[in-house]
């Protein structure tokens, strides 16, 4: 038996004394030790002048890290450039934020080209190795150039647009052409797995065999490659005891005492376009529009932890946040009743959790997710004895699942206030129903179960088939 090789573009490396934070990041560090692996990816710094290609090696609880620093170049071109420009808005269906430029491409092709030579020599021959995510579809076929024969995995943690969408990346075949490089491609939902699907199809005019394989043959050798959908979970129960220590923490008790009697709805997640801020703080103004009763008898805390400065369209999403929320306040506000708290700026994440426990609503209202995990942490936090009511966007992979959920279309944001108010109103016995077959499902897919089965159905896909070694 091999190792098992995870590949991201950040590597979550361990820092002595501090728990590793994330259900992405414990899962893969479980299946990590288990195989006896190695994660290997960019170490999130940058050098000023190229890069040698040297690896920065450690070894840490049973498993090996190895990470590639990136130059300024190509830190903008690869990564802010078309990772996050080109890639990020075009998998969210965002054609109009797209900033094509071709020297950007050539850097993530040329980035994803230097991954794999330096992948290349720490790889056995037994080793399986599992890609995750956009910033590297390219890896395989590039891994597969220098002649890996190995079995290889590719996750996609967003969402999987139709060709329609898709075709509008110049060099869109390219990309499908190279996803066949790989033995498995796994997508969140089965949505995702239908775009996938459609781009096979449409794109490259290639469908899948009855089993969901796409069969080529590229320079003689045979291939098949598995598609597949794999729901991303979380670590269901470490969050849901960090949840129950949290709510007695310091945080949770100055935030209740600054609360009064008053309810509470929650958002969090990164500061980004996807996650349709601007849109939910336009649902909670309705709902102090529309339904005044609950004027002076609700706050709406959003945390919206910074991210990706560098990108033009994240500075404008907080400047376009910043006034809605003053407006709000200002609209509605009442000298001892701020409506909205709004914080731009991460925090903890026991206190978040706790912050999540407390809440009689989460609010998560993404205008496209791949999963969102907030939604799932959200019902993990919960107190099951009065649990808050989960308000989630019909567009995130998570809604694909969460049957419990008071689902909503974003765009609305009269429906958003007619469903923040059934949630601030539902009686006891509906909530703890809808909670409770929401988290019996958390904790049968957990992150854990999901790298598992991930890995499990790479493992069955057989080898690719030289013609000459064929029987
Ligand atoms: C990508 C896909 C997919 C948020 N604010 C704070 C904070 N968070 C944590 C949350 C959660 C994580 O960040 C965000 O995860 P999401 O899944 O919601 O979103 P993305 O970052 O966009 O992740 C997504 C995911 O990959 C996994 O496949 O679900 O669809 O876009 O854990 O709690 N954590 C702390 N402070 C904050 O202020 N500590």
């Amino acid at each position: 038996m091999g190792r098992l090789i995870v590949v991201s573009n950040r590597v979550a490396l361990p820092r002595r004394g501090e728990p590793t934070a994330g259900g992405l990041a414990v899962a893969l560090k479980d299946v990590l030790k288990s195989n006896g692996g190695l994660w290997f990816g960019w170490s999130g710094e940058t050098t000023k002048t190229p890069t040698s290609g040297e690896i920065k090696a450690l070894r840490y609880q049973g498993i090996d890290y190895a990470t590639i620093d990136l130059n300024e170049t190509d830190y903008k071109g690869f990564y802010a450039g078309y990772s996050n420009n080109i890639l990020w808005p075009l998998f969210h269906f965002r054609l109009g934020l797209l900033e094509y430029d071709r020297r950007q491409s050539e850097a993530y092709r040329r980035v994803n080209r230097d991954f794999a030579k330096a992948l290349l020599p720490l790889l056995g021959p037994d080793d399986v190795i599992w890609i995750h995510d956009y910033q590297l579809i390219p890896l395989g076929a590039e891994l597969r150039a220098l002649g890996a024969r190995q079995k290889i995995g590719f996750f996609l943690h967003i969402p999987f647009p139709p060709w329609a969408v898709f075709s509008a990346l110049p060099g869109a075949e390219v990309l499908m052409r190279d996803l066949l490089a790989y033995d498995l491609v796994g997508v969140q939902t089965h949505r995702d797995l239908g775009g996938m699907v459609n781009c096979f199809q449409d794109g490259l005019g290639l469908s899948p065999d009855e089993d969901g394989g796409i069969r080529t043959s590229i320079a003689g050798t045979e291939r098949r490659t598995q598609l597949s959908a794999h729901a991303i979970g979380i670590d269901t129960r470490g969050f849901a005891n960090t949840a129950r220590k949290a709510i007695n923490g310091p945080d949770a008790v100055r935030m209740k005492a600054s609360m009064g009697e008053r309810k509470l709805i929650v958002g969090a997640e990164r500061l980004d376009y996807t996650k349709g801020l601007p849109h939910r703080m336009r649902g909670f103004g309705a709902l102090l529009d529309n339904f005044p009763q609950h004027l002076n008898q609700v706050t709406y805390l959003q945390v919206a932890a910074r991210s990706r400065n560098e990108v033009a369209s994240y500075r404008d999403l907080r400047r376009e946040l910043d006034q809605l929320a003053g407006r709000i306040n200002g609209d509605h506000g009442l000298f001892d009743w701020t409506p909205m708290r709004y914080v731009a700026r991460a925090v903890a994440r026991d206190t978040l959790a706790g912050f999540y426990r407390m809440a009689d609503v989460g609010l998560v209202t993404p205008l496209r997710d791949g999963m969102n995990l907030v939604a799932k942490e959200y019902v993990a936090a919960q107190d099951p004895e009065n649990p808050g009511v989960l308000v989630l966007s019909s567009f995130a992979g998570a809604a694909e699942a969460m049957d419990g959920a008071l689902l909503v279309n974003p765009l609305d944001p009269e429906a958003m206030a007619e469903q923040l108010d059934r949630a601030l109103t539902m009686p006891l016995a509906e909530r703890k129903s809808r909670w409770s077959s929401m988290m019996q499902g958390l904790e049968e897919q957990t992150a854990e179960r999901w790298a598992e089965d991930f890995l499990a159905e790479l493992n069955e896909q057989a080898a690719a088939r030289e013609p000459s070694l064929a029987a």
